[in-house]
This record gives C-alpha cells, structure tokens and sequence, in this order.
C-alpha cells in the first residue's frame, strides 16, 4: 500500500465523518412561519465512499475516484422505526439517478446512506433515468413510491437526442428494503410528472395528484395539479384527470407547477406544499408554495396564501439549475412537528421545520393573491389600518396603567 493510498483513505473518511457529525442550528431572524437551518441535510458529499472508491490499494493505488457523484436532491420522505428517513434522488456523473435510503435520529442533522442504493425491476428499454419519488404509507399497508420514469422520445428524428417522455412509475415495499415494481400509471395525457398517491382511498379507489403536460419540458395546456381516480393499483389507469389548482398569469405558478409530497391530513383540511415555477430573464425559477383542499371534497381548493411559501434563499439560489427551490418530502411527527425537506438548484437537500397549528395559521390567514398590484397594496393598507387600531389600544392601555 502506498502512503498516497493511506493518506488518501484516511483524510477522506476523516472529512466524511466530521460532515455528518456537524451539528445544525436554526437560522435567526425567521418569518415565524417555519425554521430554516444553517447547513444542507445531505449532499453528495455524504454518499458513501465505498459507492466511489476502489479500497484495493493493487487496482486503484492512487485512491482515485471511480465513480462521480454529482448531486443528491429531490428526496421523498417517511418516518420509519423512529427514524426520519429520506430516498434521495443520487445523481452520477453520468447523469443518471437513482434512489438512495438515508436516516438520520433527529431528523435535522447526522443523515447517513444506508449501505447500498435502492434496487428495482427496471423496464428494459423504458426507464433511461428514474427520479423525484414521493412516499406515502398509504392506508392499504404498503409504502408507495412514485416517481418519475424517463426515456428518449421514440418518435424523436436521429438528430435529436434531447427529446424525452416521462411517466410515473410506481414500486411498493414494507422494509424500504425490498421493492416491488408495478406497472407505470396510464393517463390520457400524453407525459406525466410529479404524480402523488394520495395516502387514504377515496370511494374505494387510489386516488392520485399529477400533472399532465404536452411535452418534456413544457406543462402546456395540460398544466396544472390534476387529480384522477385509479380502480386498482397493480394496473393503475387513470380515465379522468380534473385539474384541481391551475396555472395563473402573474403569479408564482404562471408557467408551471406541480405537487410536491403527499398532502397531510389536518382538523380543517388537506395541507398542501407544491412548487411554483415562473419564466425570468434569468431562466426558470422554482419555488414552494401551499394550499389547503377539503377533507370531503379533495379537489376543492378551500385556502390559497398568495405568493411562495419558501424561495431559494443564499446559496440555494447557485447550483447545477440555479434559482430552483423543490419538494418531494416531508415528515409530521406525533407533536405536530412538521419537517420539511426541500432541495436547492437541483444540488443539495436541506430541512425547514413548523407545526402543523403554524402551517394552518399561515395558509388560513395569508391574503389571497388579489392577482393585481392595486390588491396586493390594498391588503397592506388593511394591515397598517388594523396595526394602528391595535398598537392604539396598547398605548391606551399602558397609560392607563401608569
Ligand atoms: O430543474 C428543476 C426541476 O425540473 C423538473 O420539475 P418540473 O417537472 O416541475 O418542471 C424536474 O426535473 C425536477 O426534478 C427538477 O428539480
């Protein structure tokens, strides 16, 4: 064994350990409304040196990496044995991702990989490149995950080779060990993208949030959240997609949007986060934001804060696709407490925390967007009103106590 080599082994192990020993601490000066943290929760520097490494110091004497990793992101998200447990979106050098388990105790700080990455059935010929799974421990006793199926668009001309279509596809398992690949979900739309299992049946059925879109990148005039019904899901088909929350000029969402991880069920409703995308001069940007359905009617939209919920913040906003904040993930412990789990420019995965009595204050009492600037200054105008009512009955009540 060269020194090269020992050298080489030791500081890396060195590094990886004192990465995930850091400890995490809530940024200062939040809006009230969720805690953002210091340091991203995983990163490709977390991946397990033995996924990139040769250790045989005869065949790899320099310690030199064999295999790039160049991203981990988009993570779906579970509690699971008094874990909190994300499966990140791996991105190799190569491009191509996968889905790797990673748990951590407290669910801010010290994610770990487990051993090796997730494996499944793969459609020969079908899944170029799988990514975005959403989890849901749904009412039936298994762990969905819905994903993202990805392949060259056959009917593309030889000199295209960007043209791409995308499905949802669809594996269960009960360990996150072990999964079981189901047939992809058919729709009528002709491409498919941030589809989520909805975790409780509704008249007997799976029912599932998508989006429809004309092309690979394009939402086009199929945009928007939709919902549809599914009898089965081991041939999961979907005949009927309503679009339950739709694209809207001058907002967050004008080019797209899409849902983010399962919505969870509260006193007043189903919570929602999405995200929101917009056309700049500088190219897309991707933010969260949030909505609220009833618990009867899933697809009637009962509370709608304007604007975005979390935007890509520092350095969130630099990154492999910059000015992209993502959300496939999140966890609602027993006490209310609510984990976020989002992703910044497509490069690394960070965590927000809030409550669940926090999330319904923010989406029950944000104003709508009033879809115009003369609204947006008429309810600041209600709130200074309001403030200098309430700030008056303040004095009042000091002076009086003098
Ligand atoms: O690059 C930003 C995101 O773009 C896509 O999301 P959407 O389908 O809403 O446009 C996905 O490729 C997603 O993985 C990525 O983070």
């Amino acid at each position: 064994m060269t020194s090269i080599f020992k050298n080489r082994v030791e500081q890396l192990q060195k590094a990886q350990e004192a990465l995930i020993n850091t400890r995490n601490h809530i940024e200062t000066n939040g809006n009230g409304i969720f805690n953002r943290y210091k340091y991203p929760v995983l990163t490709a520097a977390h991946v397990p040196l033995t996924w990139k490494y040769d250790f045989d110091s005869e065949s790899n004497p320099y310690f030199m990496e064999r295999i790039g990793v160049n991203a981990v992101f988009n993570a779906g998200a579970i509690k699971f044995n008094g874990k909190y447990v994300m499966v990140a979106r791996v991105e190799g050098a190569d491009r191509k991702s996968f889905f790797a388990v990673a748990e951590s105790d407290n669910g801010i700080e010290g994610f770990r990989f487990w051993d090796t990455p997730v494996v499944f059935d793969a459609y020969e010929g079908a899944d170029t490149n799988v990514y975005d799974i959403r989890l849901v421990q749904h009412e039936d006793g298994w762990i969905y995950g819905l994903f993202c199926t990805e392949k060259r668009d056959p009917s593309a001309s030889v000199g295209d080779q960007t043209s791409a279509l995308a499905q949802c596809g669809i594996i269960r398992t009960k360990d996150l060990k072990n999964w079981q690949r189901l047939p992809d979900l058919k729709t009528t739309s002709s491409q498919q993208r941030n589809v989520v299992l909805h975790p409780e049946f509704v008249d007997g059925k799976y029912a599932f949030y998508t989006r429809p879109q004309d092309s690979f990148i394009e939402a086009g005039s199929g945009g928007g959240i939709g919902f549809g019904l599914a009898d089965d899901i081991q041939n999961a088909v979907i005949n009927q997609e309503d679009i339950l929350y739709k694209k809207e000029y001058h907002t967050v969402y004008e080019a797209k949007n899409g849902q983010g991880p399962a919505p969870i069920k509260t006193e007043k409703g189903w919570l929602h986060l999405a995200h929101g995308v917009r056309n700049t001069a500088a190219g897309l940007r991707y933010v969260l934001y949030m909505f609220m359905t009833d618990l009867k009617e899933l697809t009637k939209v009962i509370y709608k804060p304007g604007g975005y919920f979390i935007a890509p913040e520092g350095e969130e906003r630099v990154g492999d696709v910059s000015n992209v904040a993502f959300c496939n993930g999140w966890i609602v412990d027993e006490d209310g407490q609510v984990f976020i789990y989002y992703a910044s420019s497509d490069t690394r995965m960070h965590v927000a925390t809030s409550s669940i009595q926090q999330l319904i204050d923010y989406v029950v009492n944000t104003p709508q967007d009033g879809l115009s600037s003369a609204k947006s200054v008429k309810n600041i105008i209600s709130l200074i009103d309001k403030n200098s009512l309430v700030l008056k009955q303040q004095y009042t009540s000091i002076a009086e106590n003098l």
